[in-house]
């Protein structure tokens, strides 16, 4: 309908006009409030997979960003604070964190941006808040206030509590995006191939033999099940390949001809020194500088894959971008997790801007609990809009007019297409 179109606020204002610098900075913002963007990696979950979906304010308060704070700001011991239930958890990082000192780090402050958004003042307020909602309408409320259109998940087929949910047929949801992720086969072999034989895969602990036809097998029939918008890995500071290991041979024989069968991409997360605090737990990890040559051989040999990457060092972001000058089958991705501070996003941001253009993904959430996606896309949004300003605005003083459709266009580009694309 042509009424819908007249509608549209921004409509009258889009096209081909040259803006002038002052205009400029409220362009990018309305843009960026405008586009819905899709979230490329969240461990958040559609509503048929049941419990495995966190969300609610106690979820928030005892995310693991958080736990790590807890415990350089309270005496609590770790061992002390895993005996607790949520509940308790919530209060003692709740007291810590939020009363007791000021929520000023940037997981802390999501907390407070998330509790905002609802107009909840305080935690007694938001627990009876949250405790009221139906899921499937709070999930709508809560993409609105994200801004975003779809999430993509984290989805283990040897996960015991999530596989039999998909072998029973969970109910798909158009808004999430399942991804087969892969580490426990091929980080954790060791400990989950008796997993595949026990479901008839004529797998070795070696993985020798035919357990790579085996595993190419395994996946095919997930791939059939979930339908999948990649397969993903995370990987440690330590990842070679080619590499005479397991992981090395399954990535080569079964994981990489399956996505090239597929058409879909492999999303690697490189970087992570697992358990340099086993007493944390999930909060136990730390970081490495990884050495990338993995990602040139990955994308000289193997020119029929695509490859969604992001790296969990910084001082791995200009090789990341380099290699991404070299590979058009590279796509960069995200600043992930210890990355995730306004401070560092901007840096990664305008290098990459600088370095590739409009041709890489800035930001996925990485939100393990559902209404984290409100605080975490508000601040890439906050982030973003002044970068891409002087972008712009360098453009204009080069020479070149910038119109509010290419705004429009760009940050759909980064926020939507360039995924898109990737499993076209
Ligand atoms: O970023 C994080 O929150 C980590 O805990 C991991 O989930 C990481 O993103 C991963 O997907 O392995
Ligand atoms: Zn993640």
């Amino acid at each position: 309908m042509s009424s819908a179109i007249i509608e549209d606020p921004l409509a009258t204002s889009v096209p081909s006009k040259a803006l002038t610098p002052e205009e400029i900075p409220a362009a990018v913002q309305e843009e960026l409030q405008a586009t819905p963007f899709i979230d490329v990696h969240t461990h958040v979950f559609m509503p048929s997979l049941g419990k495995l979906g966190l969300w609610g304010i106690d979820e928030l308060i005892t995310y693991h960003y958080l736990e790590a704070e807890l415990f350089r700001s309270s005496d609590i011991s770790p061992e002390a604070y895993w005996q607790l239930s949520k509940g308790e958890k919530a209060d003692a990082i709740w007291k810590a964190l939020f009363v007791e000192n000021s929520p000023i780090s940037e997981a802390t402050r999501g907390v407070v941006a998330v509790l905002n958004a609802f107009g909840l003042p305080d935690l007694a307020e938001a627990r009876r808040f949250f405790a009221a909602q139906d899921l499937r309408a709070h999930v709508r409320q809560v993409f609105k206030l994200a801004g975003i259109s779809e999430v993509v998940m984290t989805n283990d087929p040897l996960d015991p509590e999530e596989a039999p949910l998909w072998e029973s047929g969970a109910e798909p949801d158009s808004q999430f995006h399942p991804v087969l992720r892969l580490d426990r086969i091929l980080n954790k072999w060791t400990d989950h191939w008796r997993v595949l034989l026990a479901k008839g895969y004529a797998v070795q602990e070696d993985a020798g033999g035919k357990s790579a036809s085996e595993v190419r097998r395994f996946l095919a029939e997930w791939h059939t099940r979930m339908r999948p918008v990649y397969m993903a890995i995370s990987l440690p500071d330590t990842f070679q390949f080619p590499e005479q290991s397991v992981r090395g041979r399954l990535l080569a024989e079964a994981v990489l001809p399956s996505c090239r069968e597929f058409r879909i991409p492999l999303s690697l997360m490189i970087g992570v020194r697992y358990q340099v605090n086993p007493e944390l737990r999930l909060a136990g990890d730390g970081v490495g500088r990884a050495d990338l040559r993995a990602v040139e051989h990955l994308c000289t040999s193997y020119p029929g894959n695509r490859f969604l990457i992001s790296v969990l060092s910084r001082e791995n972001q200009h090789e990341l971008c380099v290699y991404a000058r070299k590979f058009s089958n590279l796509m960069p991705f995200g600043c992930w997790w210890f990355l995730n501070n306004p401070s560092i996003v901007e840096e990664i941001t305008r290098e990459r801007l600088e370095m590739l253009g409009t041709s890489f993904i800035p930001q996925h959430s990485d939100a393990r609990v559902l209404e984290q996606v409100i605080y975490k896309w508000r601040n890439t949004r906050r982030t973003m809009a002044p970068i891409l300003s002087n972008a712009y605005n360098l453009l204009a003083s080069d020479g070149r007019a910038v119109t509010r459709l290419d705004i429009r266009n760009d940050i759909t580009r980064l926020f939507r297409t360039n995924f898109e694309r990737m499993s076209e």
